[in-house]
């Protein structure tokens, strides 16, 4: 996983970007400056297919479920889609959801055996009555829609599950480098907002464990008056603060994206369930954790804080497409 990201130290970029957002060199991102897209981690595939969406003039909503689609069929991604590590039981359980300008959404979570769960999040937003649907509903659900069922365990995640089993020690702990999940947040030529999330979750979480992925207000919030935000890692941590909402609400009360981001991970940070930066679990033990927010505002301004250093995102605008690193709460 590490390998797959372009590790961009805050030095290098604080010349480059001096307020994490396009200033002298380039034009301010507002819609007026073309369509936008961000997404966490270092994700330039597929903003590259959300972009290519967009410069036809398509929907900001088509362009966040074609970015979304990359790292689902991607088996070297093990956080998203084929390929995305098991729970505990072997099984890859994926949680997605979606979201467009005029509020309509859809998620499903612990949706097995089928590789684009960013597509059955929108079929069931279009096509049902209901937000989100779950487990084997949701597997019935996709197949009724055409959906093909699949086997999304590869050898290596399978391997890697096998290795864990042999000490099968579950720590709630987010090792940052096992991460990929995608949070995607786009605008298009109108200057319509729509966002996407798609994930297998937590490597080797409980059977039945569903994150803040599929949770709308959780792991993706649109409004498109303001903004949009997602985030990443400890979903357990993002569902207490309804982190997405948070920063779109902070937004809406005149905070930056940025100074959003940063109260969203305030408020996790010192919330009870932490101590001294760690994650204080049911059973009383401290782990390291890790929470990435990302968040847009109507400006096109740019806003991205994390828990712990090594959270990056990805901005693409006009053909350009940078990996850049967010600041954190935490530093080495
Ligand atoms: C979860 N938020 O299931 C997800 C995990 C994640 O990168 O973001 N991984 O809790």
């Amino acid at each position: 996983m590490v390998n797959r990201r372009r590790f961009l130290t805050l030095s290098s970029l604080s010349g480059l970007f001096p307020s994490l957002a396009f200033t002298t060199q380039s034009p301010p991102l507002s819609y007026a400056s073309g369509p936008l897209v961000v997404s966490t981690w270092n994700q330039p595939k597929a903003n590259a297919a959300a972009e290519a969406v967009l410069s036809r003039g398509g929907r900001a909503l088509d362009a966040v479920e074609a970015g979304a689609r990359v790292p689902e069929a991607d088996p070297n991604d093990t956080s998203v889609g084929y390929g995305g590590l098991p729970d505990r039981d072997g099984r890859v359980t994926l949680d997605a959801c979606i979201m467009d300008e005029r509020g309509n959404c859809g998620s499903v979570t612990y949706l097995e055996h089928i590789m684009h769960a960013i597509s059955v999040a929108r079929a069931v937003m279009e096509k049902t009555p209901h937000v989100m649907i779950s487990g084997e509903g949701a597997l019935k659900f996709a197949l009724s829609q055409g959906f093909k069922k699949e086997n999304l365990l590869t050898k290596s995640s399978e391997a890697a599950w096998r290795e864990w089993m042999k000490t099968a020690k579950y720590k709630p702990q987010v090792n940052i480098e096992r991460h990929d999940t995608i949070g995607m947040l786009a605008m298009d030529t109108k200057g319509d907002f729509s966002g996407a999330c798609t994930t297998s979750g937590l490597a080797y979480k409980m059977n039945g464990r569903v994150g803040d992925s599929p949770i709308i207000g959780s792991g993706l919030f649109v409004d498109n008056t303001i903004g949009a935000a997602c985030a990443t890692g400890l979903g357990e941590l993002v569902m207490r603060t309804c982190g997405s909402f948070l920063a779109v609400e902070l937004m809406r009360q005149g905070k930056t994206p940025q100074q959003a981001c940063e109260e969203v991970i305030n408020r996790i940070v010192k919330g009870p369930s932490i101590k001294d930066g760690k994650y204080v679990d049911g059973q009383g033990n401290l782990n390291d954790v890790q929470v990435g927010v990302l968040a847009v505002n109507r400006q096109g301004e740019i806003g991205a804080y994390s828990i712990q250093t090594g959270f990056n995102y990805t901005v693409s605008q006009n053909g350009r497409t940078e990996v850049r690193e967010a600041k954190s709460f935490l530093s080495k």
